[in-house]
C-alpha cells in the first residue's frame, strides 16, 4: 500500500452495538486543557490531511427567504421579520454564470441553497438541471434544499450530485427550542436516506445559539455516531440576524468555538470539517486556531446565502499568511 492511500484511508467502522462515543466523553475533550486539546486534534489532522490544504466551496441562494419553517437562527424563515425578501428561483443560465465565477477564483465545490421545507416537483426539475450543468463546468456540486424523500434522492443523484448538506444544527433536547415546524427524527431521516443512495452527507451544526455545553457535546456526539460519520462537518458560529428570535443570544467565547472544532476533528477523524458560517465576526487569530484545531474547509466568496462572508481577497491574504492552499485532488 502507498503512503498516500495509507493517508486517506477512512478507518473501518467497528461493528459496535453501543454508540462509538457517548455525550460524557465528548464533554470530557470540551473539558481538556486547551493546549492538550488542541495537540490531540492536531495529531489526528495530521494523520490523515495535508494541514496546510483547504478545502473551497462557494455558496449560492439559488432561492431565497419566504421559508415555511420556524427555525429561530434564520434570516430566511417567514416567521422571522428580517428583512429578507422572498425571491423565485434563480435560473439555470443565472447559476452557472455564478459557479463559473466561483471556479475562476479556485473554488472546488459549488452548494446551491434554497430556502424550503421540502422541494416540490418542480422546484426539483430545475435543480436537477443546475445540477447538471455545475458538474458540467467540472465543479463537486452539492445542494442543500430541506427534507427530501427517496425519489428525490434518486434524481439528485442521478444528475450528479456529489453532496447535499442537511445539518442536525444541534443536540436532540435543544432542537425544540430552537425550531418547531419539524422533528429531530425528520432530519435523521433525510441523512440516512442521502447517505443509503451512495451520495456523501455534509452535516453539521451552529454553536452559539443558547446551548449549554451538554448540549453542544450532545450535537457532536450525533454526527460522530451516524453510521458512517458525515463526509463533511460544517461547524457555523450563529450570525446573529435583526428580526431573528436569535438575535440577543450571548456570543460564544471565541475558544470555546476553536474548541467545537477539535472535537469534531477528534470524533470525525476523516471528515472535512468546515469553519463555516461566522468568519466575518471572527478575527483572523480565531481563524488561524481554528485551523489548528483541524478546520479543513471553508465558505469562500463574500456572500454564503443571505449573509457576508469575508471577501475573496481578504482570504487569500490569510491562507498566504499562514502558508495555507487551496485543497486539490492533485495535493
Ligand atoms: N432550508 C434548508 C435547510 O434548512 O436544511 C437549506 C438551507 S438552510 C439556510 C442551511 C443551514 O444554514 C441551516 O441548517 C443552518 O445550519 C444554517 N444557517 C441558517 N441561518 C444561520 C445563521 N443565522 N447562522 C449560522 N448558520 C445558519
Ligand atoms: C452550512 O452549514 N452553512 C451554510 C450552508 N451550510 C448552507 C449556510 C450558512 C447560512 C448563514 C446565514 C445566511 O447567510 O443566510
Ligand atoms: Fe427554512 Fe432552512 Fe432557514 Fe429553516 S434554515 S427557515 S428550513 S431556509
Amino acid at each position: 500500500m502507498t503512503t498516500q492511500t495509507v493517508k486517506f484511508f477512512r478507518p473501518v467502522q467497528k461493528q459496535e452495538a453501543e454508540p462509538r462515543w457517548s455525550v460524557d466523553e465528548i464533554e470530557a475533550l470540551f473539558k481538556l486543557p486547551f493546549s492538550d486539546l488542541l495537540y490531540r486534534a492536531q495529531q489526528v489532522h495530521r494523520q490523515h490531511f495535508d494541514p496546510n490544504a483547504v478545502q473551497l466551496s462557494t455558496l449560492l441562494s439559488i432561492k431565497t427567504g419566504g421559508c415555511s419553517e420556524d427555525c429561530g437562527y434564520c434570516p430566511q424563515s417567514a416567521f422571522n421579520d428580517t428583512g429578507v425578501e422572498s425571491r423565485a428561483m434563480l435560473d439555470v443560465s443565472a447559476v452557472v454564470e455564478a459557479a463559473q465565477a466561483a471556479k475562476d477564483r479556485g473554488a472546488g465545490r459549488f452548494c446551491m441553497g434554497a430556502a424550503w421545507r421540502e422541494p416540490s416537483g418542480d422546484d426539483m426539475a430545475s435543480v436537477v438541471e443546475m445540477v447538471k450543468a455545475v458538474r458540467g463546468i467540472g465543479m463537486e456540486t452539492c445542494a442543500t434544499l430541506g427534507m427530501l424523500n427517496d425519489e428525490q434522492v434518486l434524481q439528485l443523484r442521478d444528475a450528479g450530485l456529489d453532496y447535499y448538506n442537511h445539518n442536525l444544527d444541534t443536540a436532540p433536547e435543544f432542537y425544540g427550542s430552537i425550531i418547531s415546524t419539524r422533528d429531530y427524527q425528520d432530519r435523521l431521516d433525510t441523512i440516512e436516506r442521502v447517505r443509503r443512495a451512495g451520495l456523501h452527507v455534509c452535516s453539521g451544526g451552529i454553536v452559539g445559539m443558547g446551548e449549554n455545553l451538554t448540549q453542544r457535546a450532545g450535537l457532536i456526539a450525533q454526527l460522530a455516531n451516524l453510521d458512517p460519520y458525515p463526509d463533511s462537518v460544517p461547524i457555523n458560529n450563529l450570525v446573529k440576524v435583526e428580526g431573528t428570535p436569535l438575535a440577543e443570544t450571548e456570543d460564544i467565547d471565541p475558544l470555546d468555538f476553536v474548541r467545537t472544532i477539535a472535537v469534531a476533528r477528534i470524533t470525525m477523524p476523516t471528515a472535512r470539517v468546515r469553519l463555516s458560517a461566522g468568519r466575518q465576526q471572527m478575527s483572523e487569530a480565531v481563524q488561524a486556531l481554528c485551523f489548528l484545531a483541524g478546520a479543513n474547509s471553508i465558505f469562500y466568496g463574500e456572500q454564503l446565502l443571505t449573509t457576508g462572508n469575508p471577501d475573496v481577497e481578504r482570504d487569500r491574504a490569510l491562507l498566504d499568511k499562514l502558508g495555507m492552499y487551496p485543497f486539490s485532488e492533485n495535493h
